[in-house]
């Protein structure tokens, strides 16, 4: 077995790894990552799109904002569509000059893999079979096979930051993890197209038919999503049809200006609340989706990750810097204060705008009246917009 050395070991090259990894080697503290996919694999996931200020701070303070800052697109509002109408939600204006920066996870998950490989810290990617051992103890080590030889790393930390099918979680031993979850009755279906976003701001539409979402990428490139049928298939959608239910979910201004195109990518997500408690396990910590997962329409869990990055990179620089394990004791209590308000929001927001057949006709009538007060009171309208730029820390 080929057995190395670092001071913290990452399980998982998705954007929470990626991003402790660079914030850990500009502390000068050595780290080395072990992904399970390949690097293109990786970059080809479509995902998150919106990012709180405070991730956007984040990645400048890593040193990785430069291309986010040319190419992303800051947004001051987003729209909310029902009953035929559209009602703007004033960010900016609610919040006090808040906003929100909309740029692909996948661009931030590029500029990440850019920046360590220009600083030359090793990623293993294909690496399978990739096993946490002894984080109840003073010097775990990570292992994993690849190209036919099993390999070892010891370490004095472990960040599981490999998702919610990783390995991390369910390394710890029975009755250590506490999990909550609901999953929800229908999933999203997205598509990604070089068409020119039909507004400049994002617009979230309660219909009749269910849930749809216009986002983007650029001014040139859209992400589309409509509720779907958990037992549907990607390949039951055509192009043709994807558009035709879009169209149908928009109010008929907006509907009559949507610019269709080929789909360049087409994918069904399921969606759930799912929080691990608590996120420390002696030596090992979780951080991303390895601890917790919101369902996207609040565009929480890519700044959740962040917000878990953030706290766990402080508490690791602080260990090695003063010898303080202040924290990484309070690194779990203090993520999970911050991730639980985010799970209500997500849970809110997903509750306000899909259809829900198990609610019946006053389920829908519920919507319409939470709809109504939302738009027409600063105080609602205000709740909304403060936990949708992002609590503070
Ligand atoms: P990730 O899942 O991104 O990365 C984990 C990494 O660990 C992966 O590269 C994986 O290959 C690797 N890994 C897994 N098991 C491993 C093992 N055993 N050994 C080594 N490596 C292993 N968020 C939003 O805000 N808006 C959205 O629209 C949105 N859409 C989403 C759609 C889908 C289908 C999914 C799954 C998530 C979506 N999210 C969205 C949430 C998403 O953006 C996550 O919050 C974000 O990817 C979290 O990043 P990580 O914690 O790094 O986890
Ligand atoms: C996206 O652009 O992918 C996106 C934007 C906002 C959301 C969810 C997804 O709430």
């Amino acid at each position: 077995m080929g057995t190395q050395r670092t001071q913290v070991a990452i399980v998982g090259a998705g954007p929470s790894g990626l991003l402790l990894g660079h914030l850990l080697h500009n502390a000068g503290i050595d780290n080395l990552i072990i992904e399970r996919q390949s690097g293109d694999y990786v970059l080809g996931r479509v995902r998150a799109g919106v990012l709180e200020q405070t991730t956007v701070d984040l990645l400048d303070e890593a040193g990785v904002g430069a291309r986010m800052h040319r190419e992303g697109l800051f947004h001051d509002g987003y729209d909310l569509t029902f009953g035929g109408a559209r009602h703007r939600i004033d960010l900016h204006g609610l919040t006090g000059g808040k906003r929100v920066m909309v740029y692909g996870q996948t661009e931030i998950t590029r500029d990440l893999m850019d920046a360590r490989a220009a600083v030359g810290r090793p990623t293993v990617y294909e690496a399978t079979d990739v096993a946490p051992h002894d984080f109840d103890r003073d010097a775990p080590t990570v292992t994993w096979r690849k190209d036919g030889a099993v390999h070892e790393v010891r370490c004095d930390f472990i960040a599981g930051c490999d998702g919610f099918h990783g390995v991390s979680r369910t390394s710890v031993p029975e009755g250590g993890v506490t999990t909550y979850e609901k999953v929800y009755p229908f999933g999203w279906l997205g598509l990604l197209s070089d068409t020119p976003p039909v507004s400049h701001e994002l617009i979230y539409s309660n219909h009749e038919r269910g849930f749809a979402l216009c986002s983007m990428r650029s001014m040139t490139r859209s992400r589309y999503y409509v509720q779907c049928p958990l037992e549907d298939k990607v390949e039951d959608w055509s192009d043709a049809m994807f558009w035709d239910e879009l169209r149908r979910r928009l109010d008929p201004a907006t509907a009559a200006t949507l610019v269709t195109g080929p789909s360049i990518e087409k994918s069904i997500a399921p969606l759930r609340s799912f929080v691990a408690e608590p996120m420390r396990f002696g030596r090992m910590f979780l951080a991303g989706d390895a601890a917790h997962i919101v369902p996207p329409t609040g565009a929480k869990g890519l700044n959740l990750a962040a917000s878990d990055v953030r706290y766990l990179s402080r508490a690791l620089i602080e260990f090695y810097a003063q010898k303080s394990s202040a924290g990484i004791d309070a690194y779990s209590a203090r993520c999970l204060a911050r991730i639980w308000k985010a799970e209500r929001f997500s849970w809110w927001f997903t509750s306000l705008m899909h259809k829900f057949p198990e609610t019946g006709a006053i389920g829908r009538k519920l919507q319409q009246a939470e709809l109504d007060y939302l738009v027409q009171s600063r105080a609602a309208s205000t709740v909304m917009a403060e936990n949708y730029v992002g609590l503070p820390f």
